[in-house]
């Protein structure tokens, strides 16, 4: 049953008929010093520190299986889920789930209903503390809400699932790279629910940030020759919406289009 918080609150703020479905542009690159961001090198040394503090990154898990070739952490848990859901790999895949791609298209959910399962994006809105203790200058660099984030490591011969993530209303993903090689690259081809299209091959570099239209099926790879993993971070934000206590409200930026909010860099306190 789909009752998880962005669907009530979708429903309830009628956030889809602020939202443009045209867009005049699917995918941004910045220098991390144009949004104020920390730097890859310091941003990079507060990754191990949390590593070491979490007892180490793991693999992606799905039918209690872990991959070999992505691994990482969870920025994000969710203090009302499961014990898996309240850990530092929180948003990892997780032990029960039985699908790889998105929940709509999943035949036999593993949860009867959504809320606080590994399905609800918004649940996973409350940062892991030592994730915090270690971040806090990046999460404080950006005015929304993290939820369902995570720094990932891929290994050389890794290629991801062309996947699609959750609608640009619901949340915002930003791709910051820590380290990488040549070899490995992020491949975008197709269109959106609402036409929008974009055919993309491209190595993302340290010291940037990305964001782009995830509803257009992506992936990232190898193309051969990796020789040490690479570490990105995959941080999503909630363009929209914000905490009010133990419930929720639409925040300053609602109805601002997701794409604008980063361009114009209204969200980026620090950008100079
Ligand atoms: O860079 C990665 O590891 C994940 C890329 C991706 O699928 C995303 O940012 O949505
Ligand atoms: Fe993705």
């Amino acid at each position: 049953m789909l009752n998880d918080k962005f669907t009530e609150l979708n429903h309830k703020y009628n956030a889809f008929d602020y939202y443009k479905e045209k867009l005049d542009v699917n995918f941004l690159e910045f220098t991390l010093e144009e949004l104020g961001l920390p730097t890859a090198n310091e941003l990079y040394k507060q990754t191990l520190k949390i590593v070491d503090e979490i007892g180490g990154i793991k693999g992606w898990q799905r039918d209690n299986k872990e991959s070999k070739k992505y691994k990482g952490f969870s920025i994000c848990m969710n203090p009302n889920g499961d014990e898996h859901l309240q850990g530092p790999h929180a948003s990892l895949g997780h032990p029960e789930l039985n699908w790889a791609y998105s929940r709509i298209n999943n035949p036999n959910p593993p949860w009867e209903t959504d809320r606080d399962t590994y399905y609800d994006t918004y649940g996973f809105s409350t940062v892991h503390p030592v994730v915090k203790k270690h971040y806090g200058k990046l999460l404080d660099s950006v005015d929304l809400l993290p939820t369902r984030s995570r720094v990932m490591w891929a290994y050389p011969g890794h290629e991801q699932s062309w996947h699609i993530d959750e609608v640009l209303w619901s949340a915002i993903r930003f791709n910051i790279p820590l380290v990488t090689e040549p070899s490995y690259i992020l491949e975008i081809d197709g269109k959106d629910d609402y036409d929008n299209s974009l055919t993309l091959t491209k190595h993302l570099e340290v010291g940037k940030a990305y964001m782009w239209n995830t509803r257009i099926k992506h992936r990232v790879r190898d193309t051969g020759g990796g020789t040490k993993p690479r570490i990105h971070i995959v941080a999503a934000f909630i363009p929209w919406f914000e905490k009010d206590g133990i419930d929720w409200k639409p925040n300053k930026y609602f109805g601002v289009q997701p794409m604008d909010m980063i361009k114009s860099k209204m969200i980026f306190p620090y950008a100079p």
